[in-house]
C-alpha cells in the first residue's frame, strides 16, 4: 500500500512537471493547477487515499505529498511568470494600437462668420496700410454726437436712439465715429485707420434691425485727399470682399459728419442688379461715406485748411448677411448651430 501511494506520487510529479512547462497561456496553467491541486484535483485524490495507509506510515507519506503540493505551486508560478515575460516581449505585435485611426469623423469647430467677415475687411484695409483703432463702448455725449456735428434738437439723434446709462451723462455708442474723434485727438495726420466694433441702438428689433450690432468705421487724414481717392478706396474694398461678378454704384448721401457724403451699392448677386424680391431694385447698400466735415475735423484738433479727409461706415452683419445671403440679421446674435455650422 505505501509502495502504491509513494509511486503515484512519483508518478504525479514526473508528469505535472511536464504538463506545467509545456502550458501555453495563462488559462491553460490555471486550468491545470485546478486540475491538479483543486478539490477533485490528482494531488487531491492521492492525499485521500492516505486515510487508508497504516498510521506508521502515513506521516512520510503526507509529508512527501505535501512537498509535492509545494513543488507544484513553485512551478506554476514560474511558469505563469515566464507566460508573463513571453506575453510583454511579444505585445508590440500583439496589442499595438494605431493612433491614427479615427473612429468617427472629429466635427471641428470655425469662427463666427461676423468674425470671418470682420477679418477679411482688415485683411483688405491692411493691404491699404490701414491700422485698426478701438475705442469704449460706453461714450459721452461729446464724442459720439456733439464732436460729429450732432448737437442736441438734431434730427439724426433721433435715427439713432441711445440706451443712456449714468443719469443720461453717457450712453452706448450709436456708431464707432468716436473712436475715430478720439483717434484724430491723440495721434497727428497721416491717419488711415478702421474701428471696428459692437454699438448699441434703441431700435425695434426685425429681421434687420437689431439693438446690438457690429460696424466698423474708416478715417484717412492727409495732405490732399480728395474724392476720388475715396471712391477709389470704396472700388477696392468692394471688388475684393464680392469679387469680379458684382458691379458697384455710387450716388449721392447725406451724413451730418461729411461734406460731401455718398452712399456706395454693390449689384444683386441673385438678379444681377435687374430687381428681385430680395433685392427690390437691384442694388444692396453696402456703406456710408463722405469727405470729413471741415468742422469735425476740427473738433478732432486737425486744421481743415491744411488737411482733409474721407470717412466711410458699414455693419458687419449687414455685409455678411449680403454676402452670405442670411435673410435675419438675429441669427448672428444666436446660439443656433444649425445656423452656424454652414459657414
Ligand atoms: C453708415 C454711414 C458713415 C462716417 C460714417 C465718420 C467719422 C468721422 C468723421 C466723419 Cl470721425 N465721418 N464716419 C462717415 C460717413 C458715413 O457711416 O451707413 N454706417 C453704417
Amino acid at each position: 500500500m505505501k509502495q502504491n501511494v509513494v509511486g503515484e506520487l512519483e508518478q504525479l510529479r514526473a508528469s505535472a512537471r511536464e504538463r506545467v512547462d509545456a502550458a501555453g497561456d495563462q488559462r491553460a496553467l490555471e486550468d491545470l493547477r485546478v486540475g491538479l491541486l483543486g478539490k477533485k484535483g490528482e494531488l487531491t485524490g492521492v492525499l485521500r487515499q492516505l486515510g487508508s495507509l497504516p498510521a506508521a506510515e502515513r506521516a512520510a507519506a503526507g509529508a512527501a505529498a505535501n512537498q509535492l503540493k509545494d513543488e507544484i505551486f513553485g512551478w506554476i508560478a514560474e511558469r505563469q511568470a515566464a507566460l508573463e515575460a513571453k506575453r510583454h516581449t511579444a505585445l508590440g505585435d500583439t496589442e499595438w494600437v494605431d493612433m491614427t485611426f479615427v473612429p468617427n469623423p472629429v466635427r471641428r469647430g470655425h469662427l463666427h462668420p461676423l468674425t470671418l467677415i470682420l477679418r477679411e475687411v482688415k485683411a483688405i484695409f491692411s493691404r491699404l496700410g490701414y491700422e485698426v483703432a478701438l475705442g469704449p463702448e460706453v461714450e459721452d455725449e461729446v464724442h459720439n454726437f456733439e464732436a460729429l456735428n450732432i448737437p442736441a434738437e438734431h434730427p439724426a439723434r433721433d435715427t439713432m436712439d441711445s440706451f443712456y446709462v449714468d443719469a443720461d451723462q453717457l450712453l452706448l455708442r450709436t456708431h464707432t465715429s468716436p473712436v475715430q474723434i478720439r483717434y484724430m485727438q491723440s495721434h497727428k495726420p497721416p491717419i488711415r485707420i478702421i474701428a471696428p466694433g459692437a454699438v448699441y441702438r434703441r431700435d425695434a428689433t426685425d429681421p434687420s434691425h437689431g439693438s446690438q450690432f457690429y460696424q466698423f468705421e474708416g478715417l484717412v487724414v492727409d495732405h490732399d485727399i480728395r474724392l476720388s481717392d475715396l471712391k477709389g478706396t470704396i472700388e477696392y474694398f468692394a471688388r475684393s470682399l464680392f469679387g469680379p461678378d458684382r458691379r458697384i454704384r455710387i450716388v449721392g448721401d447725406h451724413f451730418p459728419f461729411t461734406e460731401p457724403s455718398i452712399g456706395a451699392a454693390v449689384s444683386c448677386g441673385l438678379c444681377g442688379g435687374a430687381g428681385c424680391r430680395s433685392c427690390k431694385a437691384g442694388w444692396l447698400e453696402i456703406l456710408g461715406a463722405g469727405m470729413v466735415h471741415p468742422q469735425v475735423l476740427r473738433n478732432g484738433g486737425i486744421d481743415p485748411d491744411h488737411y482733409a479727409g474721407f470717412a466711410f461706415g458699414a455693419g458687419l452683419d449687414r455685409l455678411a448677411m449680403l454676402k452670405y445671403n442670411v435673410s435675419d440679421i438675429r441669427l448672428f446674435l444666436e446660439p443656433d448651430v444649425r445656423f452656424l455650422r454652414q459657414f
